[in-house]
């Protein structure tokens, strides 16, 4: 996740992205503690920070990538860019809109008790959207209705330039579950085990037919809000600080070694392994054709007509 996630940044740097790149570099323990909890039949309804939850949900990676770095290969042919990753064959969406993730993931959760069946949705949202009339609305709707909607939030603390801390009426979020009916829990998102644990029983509570759960992971954000952003708003010293002592990639690599489970050439082995994947597929991506110019309009009706080109 960090590699594809630097190699995003690279791409930033280097021209090949254009437009607002949102990285999560320093959340990861929360993307990996998501990866493989959730049933091909489970949709996952992320934000303007995605790449984490797509790579979770097992949305394929050179798809993805293609689609960050606008290549007619990618997920949405290269028109939807990094903010709209789309792939229906994981049941994965994103949206640019802060708090948009909440109500089409009620809509799924919505479609499952609809079919009958034991699906659950997942909603992943940063702090900042829970201050939005939607999260309220469909919190408040899947708590009345019992659906099975699990909503992650990621509390990094800050909305761009705003801190939590000065914009919600409560000390946490998971204290407001219990105003819609539903589970709360707050965990340390820069320790996996704890949010995987928290993770697997909320779903399971939601497929079981429990009714809503919100799961607040703290955690960090270490790049900007942006790339490019300045970040002028934070303590630099204190963003230093949190990234020498509090790397959720440092501190998992601390606790693999110190309990036996991988030893250094091992750790070295697989990042290298990964750094030549990720490599690779980058070096993929960059000699993808880009999109027919041609074919610019064709999917801004959904008519479902086979429209000539230009139309
Ligand atoms: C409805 C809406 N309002 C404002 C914005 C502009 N905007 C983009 S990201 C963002 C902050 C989001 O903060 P948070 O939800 O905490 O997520 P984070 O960026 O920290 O992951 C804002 C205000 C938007 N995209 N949508």
């Amino acid at each position: 996740m960090r590699e594809f996630e630097e190699a995003c940044a690279r791409g930033v740097a280097e021209r090949h992205i254009h437009g607002e790149v949102h990285l999560a570099i320093g959340q990861e323990a929360i993307g990996a503690a998501l990866a493989g909890v959730l049933r091909d039949s489970d949709a996952m309804v992320s934000t303007h920070r995605n790449h984490l939850h797509a790579i979770a949900k097992g949305v394929p990676l050179h798809p993805m990538l293609a689609e960050i770095f606008e290549r007619a290969t990618g997920l949405c042919g290269g028109f939807g860019g990094h903010m709209h990753l789309f792939d229906p064959a994981r049941r994965f969406s994103t949206t640019g809109i802060v708090g948009g993730s909440l109500p089409v993931a009620l809509g799924h959760a919505y479609a499952a008790r609809l079919r009958g069946d034991d699906a659950v949705a997942v909603a992943v949202v940063g702090d900042g959207s829970v201050n939005t009339g939607g999260f309220a609305e469909s919190m408040n709707m899947a708590g009345a209705m019992k659906l099975p909607l699990v909503v992650v939030v990621e509390n990094n603390e800050w909305a761009i330039s705003v801190p939590f801390s000065q914009a919600s009426a409560t000390a946490t979020i998971a204290e407001r579950a219990a105003a819609f009916g539903a589970r709360g829990v707050r965990v340390d998102g820069l320790d996996y085990e704890r949010v995987r644990e928290a993770f697997i029983d909320a779903v399971d509570s939601a497929r079981a037919g429990g009714g809503p759960v919100i799961v607040e992971a703290t955690c960090y954000r270490f790049r900007g809000h942006y790339e490019g952003d300045l970040d002028l708003y934070r303590d630099q010293g204190d963003k230093e600080s949190r990234r020498e002592q509090r790397d959720p990639l440092a501190m998992a690599r601390a606790e693999l070694l110190e309990s036996g489970a991988a030893d250094e050439p091992e750790l070295a082995r697989i990042d290298e392994e990964v750094r030549a994947e990720i490599g690779g597929l980058v070096q993929r991506v960059l000699a993808d054709p880009f999109p027919d110019p041609e074919t610019a309009r064709r999917h801004v009706f959904a008519s479902g007509l086979d429209l000539p080109a230009g139309v």
